[in-house]
């Protein structure tokens, strides 16, 4: 028999809104994972995957990191991890040094076994990998055998890779797949085998609105999965949908409906009735209490494209402009940092020295080509212009894949608008700017919060860019 916490995207470090208490939230809910792991007495606690937000954490987050690994050391509860698309850094891992501290074991091809189970593990592979891609694996003796890794699977949503072109590859028969990446959880049986994301362990969107937790996976001749849920911050989410006549009065009041204590506050509005001012609205909901207010008027959005620009509007204006550019991801990302973004005046030229620094570094051509805005064509003008950019980059690309650099990312916390995945743009969150191309070469992050399994609609929108 073998009992393990199932658990992955942590996300430690990331700064959510900005907001410090946001990024001890993160940690606090690893360490609620690994508490309950001592208290429950688990055979293992086994990582799916992005522990960090950011390939380059903080010593403040690593610090976290292992003295929460260390909590689990000193019970005897062993750390079992594969590495995610947001922390993948290109040689050695961040798990390798936590590995080599005695705190974690790096799952890989050859079998681990706790208990009657065997676990192995498969960092997340970029999509331009996938071709032709073979698990070797070295065979084991236990009863069961296990398969962690991180990624975008069949039969769920934004799934882009069908587990049973893995299994084909092995000799290996997997009782069970241990997922990371997407970051609601579900659970699935394919063939055989019981496939299922344990989810993120405190929302990096705003699209997560379920409760978080993590999952427990018995092996006892059967698989078992079930779920235990987090103490997590509060977010409040207000759907409005306004009637004739009704506005920011309105909107008030049923946000102050609400305990809004150190919550962070979601609101949308959509419907009848007058324009909604966010600022109106956040500021109420800053002053009842709330750590964080982001309010959408969707009827906004949903006008786009057909509306008439004033010069009342001229962020509007720009914007429209801007998207008729059609941009390449990098300009976007640095526009985004130099005009729109909450840096501080005062930093973006460090930020946006460091965002260069990182678009260089990644070499990744992907990021220099122009996007297809809206409806047109891009011009052959912008296409050349990105293709003389991504030769610059050409001699450092062959080195990215190892960084997980594909623009894949349906994880709720990593959009990138020129794939257009699984992009739901979410407006009420904002860019993430302060952290630039952070996620493990996958590209700038214009659109941080923005992908939501639960409103991914196929299409990279400009909501994000907000
Ligand atoms: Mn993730």
């Amino acid at each position: 028999m073998t009992r393990v916490i199932h658990t992955g995207d942590t996300h430690l470090g990331y700064r959510q809104y900005h907001r410090p208490e946001r990024k001890r939230d993160y940690l606090d809910a690893f360490r609620q994972v690994a508490d309950d792991a001592v208290t429950e007495d688990v055979d293992a606690v086994v990582h799916a995957g992005d522990l960090f937000h950011d390939r380059r954490p903080t010593l403040d987050d690593i610090m976290g990191a292992l003295s929460v690994l260390r909590t689990l050391d000193d019970a005897g509860v062993p750390f079992l991890a594969v590495v995610g698309n947001h922390e993948a850094k290109r040689e050695g891992q961040w798990l390798d040094l936590f590995e080599s501290l005695g705190l974690a074991t790096r799952l890989g091809s050859e079998p681990v076994e706790v208990g009657s189970t065997a676990f192995y593990g498969l960092d997340f592979v970029p999509r331009s990998k996938r071709e032709g891609f073979e698990l070797d694996l070295e065979p084991h003796d236990s009863d069961h055998a296990a398969l962690v890794t991180h990624g975008l699977f069949e039969p769920f949503d934004f799934g882009e890779w069908d587990p049973r072109d893995i299994f084909a590859t092995t000799d290996v028969e997997f009782a069970a797949l241990l997922l990371g990446d997407n970051h609601h959880a579900e659970t699935a049986q394919v063939d055989d085998t019981w496939v299922t994301y344990c989810g993120s362990t405190e929302r990096t969107s705003a699209a997560e609105r379920d409760e978080r937790g993590y999952n427990v996976v018995e092996f006892n001749g059967e698989v078992d999965v079930r779920r235990r849920g987090l103490d997590t911050r509060e977010f409040v989410f207000v759907d409005l949908e306004l009637g004739e006549g009704e506005g920011v009065e309105r909107v008030r009041q049923r946000v102050g409906e609400y305990d809004l204590d150190d919550a962070v506050v979601v609101v949308a509005v959509d419907g009848e009735g007058e324009p909604v001012t966010p600022a109106a609205v956040e500021e109420f909901a800053l002053d009842r209490g709330a750590l964080v207010a982001r309010v959408t008027d969707r009827r906004e959005t949903a006008e786009e494209g057909e509306r008439e620009v004033s010069f009342g509007d001229p962020d509007d204006a720009v914007r429209e402009r801007v998207r008729d550019l059609g941009l390449s991801d990098a300009a976007r990302s640095l526009d985004e940092t130099v005009r729109a973004s909450k840096v501080a005046d005062s930093n973006v030229d460090d930020v946006v020295q460091d965002q260069v620094a990182d678009l260089v570094e990644d070499g990744d051509p992907a990021q220099f080509e122009s996007v297809d805005p809206g409806e047109g064509e891009a011009t052959d003008g912008e296409a050349n212009a990105a293709d003389g950019e991504s030769n610059a980059t050409d001699g450092e690309s062959n080195t990215t894949d190892d960084g997980g650099s594909e623009a894949v990312e349906a994880d709720g916390d990593g959009a990138v608008a020129g794939n257009a995945a699984a992009d739901g743009g979410d407006p009420a969150d904002e860019p993430d700017a302060d952290d630039p191309g952070a996620d493990g070469g996958e590209g700038p992050d214009t659109g941080e919060d923005g992908a939501s399994p639960e409103d991914g609609d196929g299409q990279a929108t400009w909501g994000e860019y907000q």
